[in-house]
């Protein structure tokens, strides 16, 4: 068994002789596009070391300079983009194919140093890097996460928080559920009740909130400076109390129903048969999409229970031909594969179970012959809203009881429906609904240890999978969440270390 301190686990690692010391004079060396990651670098290795680590820039700096980290941004030549690290006394080289996986190079640098390296405040070194030979790509291009921020509300500084996890497990994508039945989080500026009354509300009755437009695109430019694409979901025609009860006209009824703040699905949907419905799907979409600059809409469509199949065939029909005119590739989960008559290449979110329940085998076979391809999100498996146990307070059962550690590392994307492999599979997300989970310390601990599972299977190579190396990395990487202030769930499947001295 190879061990290692790399997470998720690298495609190829191979441990060397001697170590890198980084020290006081320490340089960066970086030039063009690898110059942000650079920055990125120094600024993640600056607090804990208290070095100044500075960064030349100089175009012919002697490739052979000692005591240099050097970023580079060229062909690596592995089978699919990607990154190289190595590690000797002298230098330290970070080669990428862009800026992209040249940040997920970093990362792992940043998982070679010592676990002190994630505090916050100066620490005493020494700071040793191990001699290594690092080559890796990911298994798939859509890394992503969701975090409903509907049925709790969560400020911009924590989701930046939850950025932060995510780019250090090499996530890409942040997909954030913006609406639903208890609350609409993003201002519409053709719209403005649907947060001035349609925000006021979240499960259990508590105060809402929602971002601006210059809170979303703070939230998108956090994003983007760690490699990370922003996907807004905007849920219809169900999961929509919010909107149908800040706009009366949106009702079938005109009349518009009382704020939600319970945890129950599928009881509302916006009117079919109004032409205001499709005139505020123009609107919102629009807005959006202007906001957004990552390539995807997400219109949700699940659990449409209070809308008949041909109103939510029809509504899918014009829905997604409206979105579509502004320019994004759209997304939805995978009940939208009910409709024959998807734009080309929408693609669709599986959540039905490891084994295919209900005819969501037959959904995701829709989306591929429409030319999509999936994201898989078994929710046995990768909702980490579920509970870890039953005698847990926080999350939910509905997945088949609890999902442990154990659970959310056996499964496969590509085993889930028949004939569905690799090259039909975008990547796979791993989503915390919010209805029991209302701060980020409880976010941490729901997503925490499950989250790293996660990542290791959209990451690593299947061949690599194995679930006592796993528990073993896990155990000996758990201290770099201690010292970063990460809560986590100490699941009973794993070999914990004794806890971190309380500071
Ligand atoms: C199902 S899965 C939902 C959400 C709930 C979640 C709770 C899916 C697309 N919808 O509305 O929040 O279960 O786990």
């Amino acid at each position: 068994m190879t061990t290692h301190p790399v997470m998720p686990a690298p495609v190829h690692y191979s441990p060397q002789n001697g170590h890198f010391e980084l020290t006081e004079s320490t340089r960066i060396h970086a030039t063009g596009t690898a110059l942000s990651v650079a920055d990125h670098l120094a600024k993640a290795l600056r607090p804990a070391t208290g070095f100044a680590l500075s960064i030349d820039e100089s175009d012919n700096a002697d490739a052979g300079t000692p005591n240099t980290i050097a970023l580079t941004i060229g062909t690596t030549a592995l089978p699919s983009p990607g990154y190289l690290l190595t590690v000797d006394e002298s230098r330290v080289e970070l080669r990428a194919d862009d800026a992209a996986h040249l940040f997920t190079a970093v990362q792992s640098l940043r998982q070679l140093l010592p676990t002190a390296i994630e505090a916050t405040t100066v620490q005493a070194g020494p700071w040793l890097i191990p001699g290594a030979e690092i080559s890796d790509y990911p298994r798939f291009v859509y890394r992503g996460a969701m975090l409903d921020v509907a049925r709790h509300f969560f400020a911009v500084a924590d989701v930046k928080r939850y950025l932060d996890r995510m780019a250090l497990l090499k996530l890409n994508v942040l997909h954030l559920h913006l609406t639903d039945d208890q609350g609409w989080r993003l201002h519409i500026d053709s719209w403005p009740d649907l947060t001035a009354l349609g925000a006021t509300t979240a499960v259990g009755g508590g105060s809402g909130g929602f971002y601006s437009k210059a809170d979303y695109t703070e939230i998108v430019e956090y994003a983007a400076s760690r490699f990370i694409t922003v996907v807004p979901e905007i849920d219809v025609p169900g999961h929509t109390n919010a909107a149908l009860a800040a706009y009366p006209e949106l009702n079938a009824d005109g009349a518009a129903p009382a704020p939600y703040t319970g945890i129950e699905v599928g009881f509302s949907s916006l009117s079919i048969d109004k032409e205001v419905t499709y005139q505020l799907l123009d609107d919102v979409f629009r807005e959006v999409s202007e906001l957004t600059p990552g390539p995807y809409l997400h219109l949700g469509g699940d659990e449409s229970l209070a809308t008949s199949d041909e109103d939510y065939l029809e509504f899918i029909r014009r829905a997604t031909r409206i979105a579509a005119s502004h320019g994004k590739t759209l997304i939805g989960w995978h009940e939208m594969g009910r409709s024959r008559d998807l734009p080309e290449g929408t693609i669709g979110q599986y959540w039905s179970f490891v084994t295919p329940r209900d005819d969501a085998d037959k959904r995701v076979a829709s989306f591929i012959e429409q030319g999509g391809r999936m994201i898989m999100s078994p929710a046995d498996a990768i909702y980490l809203d579920m509970k870890y146990a039953s005698e847990e307070a926080l999350g939910l059962e509905w997945a088949d009881g609890p999902t442990t550690l154990h659970d959310a590392y056996h499964w496969d994307p590509a085993a889930i429906v028949v004939g569905v492999t690799d090259d039909h599979i975008l990547g796979i997300e791993a989503p915390v609904w919010t209805e029991t989970i209302d701060n980020l310390r409880d976010l941490d601990y729901m997503a925490f240890p499950r989250i790293v599972a996660a990542a290791e299977i959209a990451w690593s190579p299947r061949e690599g999978h194995d679930w006592a190396g796993f528990t073993q990395r896990l155990a000996d990487w758990s201290p770099r969440l201690d010292a970063a202030h990460i809560n986590y769930n100490r699941v009973s499947d794993v070999n914990w270390p004794a806890p971190a001295d309380p500071k």
